[in-house]
């Protein structure tokens, strides 16, 4: 069942054409596959409808209900309901067949499509199969271990994006009610490097533009660091509303993504036979961690035509009332090396002046991002640096305009907004008190990456994890699996059985959950859940099918039963879990902006929390002020004969949900381990295009490597090189993290390529 050789695997052209035909066919296909007709249809139907419930996939915002289609979904939407409300199911009986040791043999597409986890089971301490438990039982193991702790801090809480809001803060609330505020979560991976940039400078630590900023509004969309076309597919549906009305489009990225060329829209009869509308004006192949030096340079060539022409490019007015720092900025980009910028970006300056003269021909610019610039070392700078390019000509609160990080999981922004952060400010945790009558801990916790140094060195007694895949999401796979086995309980509440309930700790335990899709009956009644999108709008979910089994529980009641059998009636864990909106009224009265949250939320669509510099310019920094920041240029040496490596998804992926062994746009089908690699770079290297070879990572404390990668020549910028995550996993090392954010450096892996066997 290993299907990780890679004999079977076949290459065309990567495609320069997104969705159309084929991603209907692919839907259909899937749907079909996984669920029964009947159900397929159900599930689609009520997929993003205002009285339906969320795409568990991306985080991208749904148009306003009157505007929604009958079909208001992507491909991988529809992937991700039909990998849910899948018909197969994970019995006892599936456990009493395979021990953990041959699980750990299957492949991630295997381990999840065996279906849904269907009832809690255990791992006794010294067994080699899981069993089934009573949810009694289960509960009571967790609480006597957590009581039995030491200090509350050998209790690790790590949640995953996909986790309403009631669920999130019902879980933060419960582990500082316990005393810790060890609360990784997967945006320590992903996001972080963006909230840390944006709040430092902006005062906000998430986007500030709206959906219609992007298809009414922006003059000029800057797309840096991002895959739309597979990560948030129907962003081309507002790019080509957008591009219709006369919006120019830049695409940044070392790679060439299908999503930036020809897009035919499944929604419409033309898009599905016409040519399709060609998004993006122009495609900058940027190296890889080439984004600081390339908006450095952009700047400088800004400020420079002020210089030629006073108050015609900056936007005086705004920087004065609202900006400070700008003359050290310009001070520190005068001193720039057109050599280094060229170097670091691969980008010629001719180009970087064709981009300044787009944006200066531009009233209102937004910047998008993900991935590509979250996650290098100085991810942080990077985006502080894009900050300062919005900021010089006004882009930030007006129509239009701003910084617009674009996020990954569906209610990965809205966990955060509950309290899912190992360092939630004290104005936070101050309501907490008030509304509880506790004072929760201040002293900052452990994010994911010193969670796993923290398992690895034995300070961890009880790893517990709301969703996610922890340890193949995680860097360094090998010393994050032998980390788990440090702890003395670990606990997972999933859908699917997958690789982190394979490695454990010396007991382990298994809850299987309601997915987003299903109906959620409480002692009260059916309940709905809410979640918060990219675009800061808040909106209700409501799962129409029948659950997978009837001994699944939703998180809330899984979390508020542990609550109970963990302080008793303290805090009326039970209320909360028979009736959300007992959660929803604390919320309100604990995290600002969802005032009449239960009213607000009934109507259709939702509403937006407030983000003030979006709404009235106002920065709520340190200083009161947007702050323009110095950012010293820096990239990665990357030694002769090595290449830089990024991680990146496939299109038939969630994260390391591997839905299938094709990546359609970029011509890759049947098997995953691919490297891409410049075709002159392999003639430099003395490698042939398709033959086998090992990676190795190079890094201060050792090399480490993946073996079995086939090559494959591929149009990326020269020097750079790819390679899926999670496969890649091993290559990153657990110390290579972004400053400030601490976000494990997945997309600048300086790599070697070995001849295998
Ligand atoms: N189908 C699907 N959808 C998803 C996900 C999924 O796995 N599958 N995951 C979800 C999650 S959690 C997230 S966070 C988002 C991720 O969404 P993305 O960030 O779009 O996903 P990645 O595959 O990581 O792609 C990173 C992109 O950045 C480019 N890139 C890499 N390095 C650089 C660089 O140094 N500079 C620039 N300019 N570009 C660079 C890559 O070529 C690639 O196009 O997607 C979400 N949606
Ligand atoms: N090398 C490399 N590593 C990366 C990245 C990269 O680009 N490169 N990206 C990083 C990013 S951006 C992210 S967000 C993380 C993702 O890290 P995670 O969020 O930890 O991983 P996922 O793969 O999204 O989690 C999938 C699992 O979630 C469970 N699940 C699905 N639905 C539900 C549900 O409704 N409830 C519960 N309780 N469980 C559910 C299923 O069991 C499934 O197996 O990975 C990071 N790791
Ligand atoms: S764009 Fe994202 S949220 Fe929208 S349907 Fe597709 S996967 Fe779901
Ligand atoms: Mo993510």
């Amino acid at each position: 069942m290993k299907k990780d050789r890679t004999e079977g695997i076949r290459i065309s052209p990567p495609k320069r054409t997104a969705v159309g035909f084929p991603a209907l066919a692919d839907t259909a296909r899937y749907a079909l596959e996984e669920m029964r007709p009947a159900r397929s249809l159900k599930a689609l139907l009520k997929l993003n409808q205002a009285d339906g419930f969320d795409c568990p996939s991306c985080a991208w915002p749904d148009p306003d209900p009157e505007q929604r289609k009958l079909a208001e979904f992507c491909e991988n939407g529809a992937k991700a309901v039909a990998w849910e409300a899948t018909t197969k199911r994970v019995t006892r009986e599936f456990f009493t067949s395979h021990s953990i040791a041959e699980l750990r043999t299957h492949d991630d597409h295997s381990l999840e499509h065996n279906g849904r986890l269907t009832e809690p089971m255990h791992l006794a301490r010294g067994a080699d199969h899981y069993a089934p438990i009573s949810w009694e039982k289960a509960i009571e193991i967790v609480a006597d271990r957590l009581k039995g702790l030491d200090d509350p801090n050998r209790a690790v809480f790590y949640t995953s994006g996909r986790a309403s809001n009631e669920a999130a803060f019902v879980y933060q609330l419960l582990a500082r009610r316990l005393g810790t505020n060890n609360l990784p979560d997967c945006s320590n991976m992903c996001h972080e490097s963006s909230g840390a940039a944006l709040s430092e400078t902006i005062g906000v630590g998430k986007g500030v533009v709206t959906l219609a900023d992007i298809t009414d509004h922006a003059e000029l969309i800057v797309i840096a660091g991002q895959n739309p076309g597979t990560c948030h597919p129907r962003m081309l549906t507002a790019l080509e509303v957008a591009k219709k009305r006369g919006a120019r489009i830049v695409a940044i990225n070392p790679l060439p993504e299908a999503g930036f060329g020809r897009f035919r829209n499944p929604q419409t009869p033309r898009g599905l036979v016409g040519p399709g509308t060609v998004l993006a004006d122009r495609h900058i192949s940027i190296r890889v961690n080439g984004d600081l030096a390339l908006f450095a340079g952009l700047n400088r060539v800004l400020v420079e035509r002020e210089d030629k022409a006073p108050g015609r490019v900056l936007d005086r007015d705004f920087i004065d009332k609202y900006c400070e720092g700008l003359e050290d900025a310009i001070a520190a980009w005068r001193a720039l090396d057109w050599r280094r910028i060229e170097e670091l970006s691969g980008v010629g300056r001719e180009e970087i002046d064709w981009l300044a003269t787009e944006v200066t021909r531009a009233d209102s610019v937004i910047v998008c991002w993900a991935m590509g610039l979250t996650q290098h070392r100085n991810a942080v700078a990077t985006i502080r640096e894009i900050v300062n390019f919005l900021l010089l000509r006004g882009n930030i609160g007006r129509p239009g305009a701003g910084p617009s990080p674009i996020r990954g999981h569906s209610n990965v922004q809205g966990d955060r907004t509950m309290g899912i952060w190992e360092q939630m400010p004290d104005a936070f945790l101050d309501k907490v008190r008030d509304e509880f009558g506790f004072d929760p801990p201040r002293e900052h916790g452990y994010d994911t990456v010193d969670s796993i140094r923290a398992m690895r060195d034995g300070k961890v007694d009880v790893f517990f994890a709301l969703g996610g895949n922890f340890v193949a999401a995680t860097p360094d796979t090998r010393v994050t699996e032998a980390a788990m086995a440090n702890c003395a309980l670990t606990v997972h509440v999933a859908t699917k059985l997958n690789r982190s309930h394979l490695y454990h700790g010396a007991e382990a335990l298994l809850l299987p959950c309601l997915g987003r899709t299903e109906r959620d009956m409480r002692a009260t009644g059916e309940q709905f859940v809410t979640v918060e999108d990219s675009m800061s709008m808040v909106h209700a979910s409501r799962g129409r099918l029948a659950p997978a089994s009837d001994q699944l529980r939703s998180e809330v009641g899984i979390l508020t039963e542990l609550g109970h059998a963990l302080f008793g009636d303290d805090l009326a864990w039970r209320e909360m879990g028979s009736d959300y909106r007992v959660i929803r009224k604390h919320i309100e009265h604990v995290v600002p902006g969802f005032h009449a949250y239960e009213d607000r939320v009934a109507t259709p669509g939702g509403f937006m929390l407030p983000r003030p510099p979006h709404d009235s310019r106002t920065f709520p920094t340190r200083t009161g002020k947007a702050r323009f920041t110095v950012n010293e240029l820096s990239g990665v040496e990357v030694p002769a004969g090595h290449l830089l490596l990024q991680t990146v998804r496939a299109h038939d992926q969630f994260n390391t949900t591997v839905y299938g062994l094709d990546d359609r746009y970029r011509g890759i089908s049947g098997g995953r381990k691919v490297v891409f690699v410049h075709p002159e770079d392999l003639v430099a290297l003395g490698i042939d295009d398709g033959t086998t070879v090992d990676i190795v990572s190079v890094w201060a404390d050792g090399e480490r490597r993946a073996e079995g990668f086939r090559v494959v020549g591929y149009p990326t910028a020269r020097g750079c090189a790819a390679a899926y995550f999670p496969e890649a996993n091993v290559l990153v090392p657990l110390d290579s993290t972004a400053e400030v954010s601490n976000t494990p450096v997945s997309k600048s892996i300086i790599i070697r390529l070995e001849p295998n066997g």
